[in-house]
């Protein structure tokens, strides 16, 4: 009963009547199915003496890259995939072995080359020795300890692997005394996640606040860092059921973690630089592809640019009234008709196919959301068709349909996890991308079910699990990530020759491969634009790199002082998209005039000068993973001030970036960790290790750069391909460094075949003050850039050089900065620049 009254009180404003009405029946519902199919699952296990043990080792065989090791209760199957990755399963005895299923590994056991190992057996354990590790299993208590070669905890069991005989599975593992954890996904809480405990489930939180826990985009993906910074690893549990990781919450000295079903799987990935372990892990489970690069421009959105008119005028401020370049337009669930997926409003756009045209005329790409959940509706094109396709997600009658109330009213759910189902979610995809629609926001796929509180499927509701069959207990964390994949091959099927967008809320272990994401339901506040930074890194951790908040906030109003210190961080994330709740007020560049508009301007163009080192910056994560949005222990892992730095990030290998996250703040602290940093607005050259103070006024962002650094710019534009690249600018910060730029097409496959240009820079100096300059530049590649030559600029010199040659050719063309220091140099395509002063 308050159930219903809360509900009727919430309000009828965005939901309407009739969902308000199924909302209550929903409820109802929901608890006679309950009666007929049971309950969800709850964890019997409390305390850690709850659970079964392995008990002593009883024997070992081995067979190609798993050793085999029986114990008195049930045995382990470690197998060694790489040097510094082995894969633990443990299957208790009397319970039947199931074969190895994931939806999070890319990469299948056939596919690592063989790798080196050696067994033995002393009179105390088993031992396992790769080239980079030592993995020792006790024979008396069947607990694991890894190893360095020099015999170092890297990290070892405390109670370890453990079962319960209803289902649940654990693993202890002891914390080392300085031990700083990251990852786990999507989480609101500081970048060191030690001593809390995480849900594992991914839930619609309907707007979170700092410290709310689980949200939409769950990650069984932990890294351990200890012994000052010494030794890093990580820890992916492969196990999809409702879970937890525990460190050091419970018990200060162990962190565990555990599902209410499925198997005891965990790979173990040695570092100890954690860079390597990220390496690793998304060799493991995949990298994001390369997003086109318009991607990468200024997007604006909110709940919901409608009707027609509307966007039009949108498009009409960024070009016409106040030229701050944009990319892309989203359209929020207001453009379909009641809500209904792959339908439009026929009265707030009468015609979609026209009126994208007309936007990508304007240099414009549109992006539109979809929800999972199809309107039950037998008047409906898609539900009729999908109920003679059979693809929604039934009961385990296997007869009675499932059916949840969410913004259309009730609703079927695809089974994503059938491939078939897939298949034709991707084929719908035709009807938006035949109109022109550029890519695909994937929202409320966790799934979410309107509720009083946050809910979903019930755990009975039975899925296709690829053919094998598995009820939604299994399934749900999992569900998001399928309907990104869904969307994603679909686009691919549709467009073969570009690449896809799809943008997801929800996601799990390996989602990197299909989609990006965007941070969700946050609020327009301070806090929030600081956890932005915690947030992203620990994504980044977990290999989801391609990422962002909403800028502004979503829920409640931002002042135009939040937005413009947020919009200036922003230009450093990989996704900057503004977005607002459906009853905010404008949130656009320009909401709240001068001075804030000029500097939000100012701060987009940087972004898009910008676009070519940002776009080295995703080429690199979807390479070799390595996320854009750096917490800076990556890069300084031994400086152990870095181990719990989350105020303050490093973009790519060049800028470190200190937003201001305080209102008001005219000046912040910023750390500079061991090295020499340029001041990016000054050229000023500070040394670190360090703590600086710096100004901040409110159009400043507090930015530096790594010394031996050269960053490449491009000429600010109104969106991407607006005109040619016909000059690029390169800024060379004195010092010793490797520097690359990557360049394609932008949109297309191309780089696949060779359509690509890699620049690497090699930068060397002499002297302070500066006497000499070396910079090498080396090609490869067939993709030819338009422009023909270069700006470079020195930055940090207030001299005229003596001589200043381009491949042994005297440069006639250089001119001392406005500012006094740095020096401009116009040369062309050149090999190598030198550059020599008195
Ligand atoms: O129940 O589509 O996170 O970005 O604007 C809210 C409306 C549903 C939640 C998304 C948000 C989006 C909103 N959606």
């Amino acid at each position: 009963m308050l159930n219903i009254l809360s509900l009727i009180l919430r309000g009828t404003r965005e939901l309407g009547l009739v969902t308000l009405w199924h909302s209550i029946t929903y409820l109802i519902r929901k608890r006679w199915y309950r009666v007929r199919f049971g309950k969800n699952r709850r964890s019997r296990a409390s305390a850690s003496s709850d659970y079964l043990r392995p008990g002593p080792v009883t024997n070992h065989a081995h067979q190609g890259q798993t050793v085999t090791i029986t114990c008195a209760r049930g045995s382990y199957a470690l197998t060694v995939l790489a040097p510094d990755l082995i894969r633990v399963r443990f299957q208790p005895a009397n319970q039947p072995s199931a074969p190895l299923f994931s939806y999070s590994i890319a990469k299948s056991d056939e596919e690592w080359p063989p790798c080196d190992f050696h067994i033995t057996e002393t009179g105390t354990a088993i031992e396992i020795r790769t080239s980079r590790l030592l993995c020792r299993l006790a024979k008396a208590s069947g607990k694991i300890a890894f190893l360095d070669w020099e015999g170092n905890v890297v990290n070892e069991d405390e109670a370890g692997a453990g079962w319960h005989p209803l289902g649940d599975v654990i693993c202890q593992k002891r914390i080392q005394p300085d031990e700083h954890f990251y990852g786990l996904g999507e989480r609101t809480f500081a970048l060191d996640l030690r001593g809390r405990r995480y849900g594992m489930w991914n839930t619609d939180p309907r707007t979170y606040r700092l410290g709310q826990d689980p949200i939409h985009l769950c990650m069984p993906v932990l890294l351990g860092l200890h012994s000052q910074g010494r030794q890093g690893y990580g820890i992916f549990s492969d196990n999809t059921f409702r879970g937890w990781f525990d460190l050091g919450a419970q018990d200060p000295h162990t962190a565990s973690f555990g599902a209410e079903g499925g198997e005891l799987c965990y790979y173990f990935i040695y570092g100890p630089a954690l860079t390597t372990v990220v390496e690793r892990y998304t060799e493991l489970t995949g990298r994001m592809m390369l997003p086109p690069l318009w991607m990468l421009g200024y997007q604006q959105s909110r709940w919901s640019y409608h009707p027609e008119a509307r966007v039009r005028k949108l498009a009409a401020d960024f070009r016409q009234v106040y030229h701050v370049p944009c990319d892309c337009i989203h359209l929020d669930i207001h453009y379909m008709d009641g809500y209904r997926c792959f339908t439009w409003d026929p009265k707030r756009f009468p015609a979609p196919a026209k009126k994208i045209a007309d936007l990508h005329e304007q240099g414009f790409k549109i992006i539109v959301i979809l929800d999972p959940g199809i309107k039950a509706d037998p008047h409906y094109g898609v539900c009729q068709n999908g109920l003679e396709q059979d693809v929604f997600c039934k009961y385990p009658d296997g007869k009675t349909l499932f059916k949840g109330p969410v913004w259309p009213g009730d609703c079927y759910f695809p089974d994503f996890t059938n491939p078939r189902v897939r298949a034709w979610w991707g084929d719908l995809c035709q009807g938006l991308t035949e109109v022109g629609v550029d890519g695909i926001w994937n929202d409320m796929n966790e799934p979410a079910i309107f509720g009083l509180r946050s809910t979903t499927l019930p755990d009975f509701v039975q899925h296709d699990l690829e053919g094998q069959g598995g009820d939604h207990a299994e399934v749900h964390n999992v569900y998001g990530m399928q309907m990104a994949r869904a969307t994603a091959e679909g686009l691919m099927k549709l467009r073969p020759d570009e690449r896809p967008v799809c943008i997801t809320r929800s996601g799990w272990a390996g989602v990197q491969r299909y989609a990006m994401s965007w941070t969700g339901d946050n609020r327009s506040n301070w806090s929030h634009l600081w956890l932005s930074m915690p947030m992203l890194m620990n994504l980044g951790l977990c290999g989801l790199a391609h990422t962002g908040p909403d800028i502004g906030g979503f829920s409640r109003f931002a002042t135009g002082e939040l937005f413009t210190r947020w919009l200036q961080m922003g230009v450093f994330l990989p996704f900057l998209r503004s977005h607002t709740f459906v009853h905010s007020p404008d949130q656009e560049p320009w909401s709240w005039g001068e001075p804030y508009l000029s500097i939000n301007r100012s701060y987009i163009e940087l972004r898009y000068r910008l676009l070519p080192y940002l776009y080295t910056a995703f080429w690199q994560c979807a390479q070799a993973g390595l996320p854009i949005v750096r917490p800076l222990l990556l890069a300084f892992q031994d400086d152990t001030v870095t181990h719990a730095l989350d105020d303050q990030f490093m973009c790519g290998d060049a800028f470190l970036v200190a937003p201001v996250i305080e209102v008001g703040a005219t000046r912040r602290s910023v750390y500079l960790p061991a090295g020499v940093w340029y001041d990016f607005w000054t050229d000023e050259r500070l040394s670190g290790p360090a703590r600086v103070e710096v100004e901040a006024p409110l159009e400043r962002l507090p930015l530096f750069v790594r010394t031996g650094s050269v960053v490449p710019m491009a000429p600010p534009m109104q969106y991407v391909g607006e005109r040619p690249v016909d000059s690029l600018t390169l800024h060379v910060y004195p010092g010793e460094g490797e520097s690359r730029l990557y360049e394609d097409d932008g949109r297309t496959w191309a780089f696949r075949d060779g359509e690509y240009r890699l620049t690497h820079f090699a930068l060397s100096t002499n002297g302070s003050p500066l006497s000499r300059l070396d910079l090498r530049r080396q090609v490869e590649g067939r993709y030819k850039p338009q422009y023909q030559d270069f700006e470079v600029v020195i930055h940090g010199v207030d001299r005229l050089p003596r001589t200043a040659l381009a491949d042994g050719q005297p440069i006639d063309h250089y001119e001392l900065d406005v500012g006094g220091s740095a020096i401009h140099l116009h040369t062309g395509l050149f090999k190598r620049l030198t550059v020599e002063w008195t």
